[in-house]
């Protein structure tokens, strides 16, 4: 008896095997949910689809969430399978490097929207085409956010002001569709080593001082993660929604 035997979930956000949204893929898979996964672009597909074939994924398509369209399909396609939905991870962020460095005053409009577009606003654009496949279901909804929401930061800039939108964004969802039985709740992860990591400047510098402050005297791993996005998905969180979850050895607790 796994913890999501019959469950039906979707996960955006692999790019590889270091990715979080891979290793919640597994977790979720090993309990006994079935998968449908999607990458962003052709570059990725190639990592991406043989990682969703090994869990047997039975529905495996392309999502670029910068497109209505794009997300549209996904669930159209999700729809055909299934007719109903009960997981939807959404593991994405994006910010050019250039505004991932040196001052906040640098952010340029430009950049300031492809983040907000990408991290935050796309979370919406999904909840609006899952919420008629989930609506009535118990069904879970979770994204990934970073500390950099709340405080500051060296370099996180405009992806901090994007993580504190889509920490917004996780109490009014949830308040949205928390009547039709949906929760809505964020993990936020500590720093691992990851591609989307690698942009942030001086990602290492972060890491090493977790390591040094945290209550757990310890970074976190992926698998770790993994854990609390199954609890959050599982009936085990029925009654939790809206909700900032951290995932960080402690740190967050920390004053000096
Ligand atoms: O320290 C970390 N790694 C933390 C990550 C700490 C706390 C939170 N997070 C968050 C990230 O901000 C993100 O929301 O976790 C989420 C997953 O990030 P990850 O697993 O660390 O990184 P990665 O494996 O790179 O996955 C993020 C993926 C993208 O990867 P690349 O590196 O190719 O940009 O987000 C996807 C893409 O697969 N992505 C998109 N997907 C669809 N459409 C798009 C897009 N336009 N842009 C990026």
């Amino acid at each position: 008896m796994g913890l999501l035997d019959g469950r039906k979930a979707v996960i955006f956000g692999i790019a590889n095997e270091k990715s979080i949204a891979w290793a919640i893929a597994q977790a979720f898979r090993r309990e006994g949910a079935e998968l449908a996964v999607t990458y962003a672009n052709d570059t990725v597909a190639k990592r991406v689809i043989p990682l969703a074939e090994s869990l047997d994924a039975p529905l495996v398509l392309p999502c670029d969430v910068r497109s209505d369209e794009d997300i549209r399909k996904v669930f159209a396609e999700i729809e055909k399978k299934w007719e109903g939905l009960d997981i939807l991870v959404h593991s994405v962020a994006f910010a050019n490097k250039e505004e991932l460095k040196g001052s906040f005053l640098n952010t340029t409009r430009e950049g300031f929207s492809m983040a907000m577009d990408i991290s935050a606003y796309s979370l919406i654009a999904m909840v609006k085409e899952a919420y008629p496949l989930m609506k009535g279901r118990p069904a879970s909804v979770m994204t990934l956010t970073y500390y950099g929401a709340q405080r500051v930061f060296p370099s996180y800039n405009a992806m901090g002001v994007a993580k504190a939108a889509l920490e917004a964004s996780v109490r009014y969802l949830a308040e949205s569709v928390g009547p039709d039985g949906i929760r809505v709740n964020a993990i936020s992860a500590g720093p691992l080593k990851t591609l989307a990591a690698a942009g942030v400047g001086g990602f290492n510098q972060i890491a090493g001082h977790v390591e040094q402050k945290a209550p757990l005297r310890r970074n976190i791993t992926q698998d770790e993660v993994a854990g609390s996005a199954l609890y959050l998905a599982s009936d085990l969180a029925s009654g939790v929604t809206g909700e900032v979850h951290f995932v960080d050895s402690g740190y967050n607790i920390i004053g000096l």
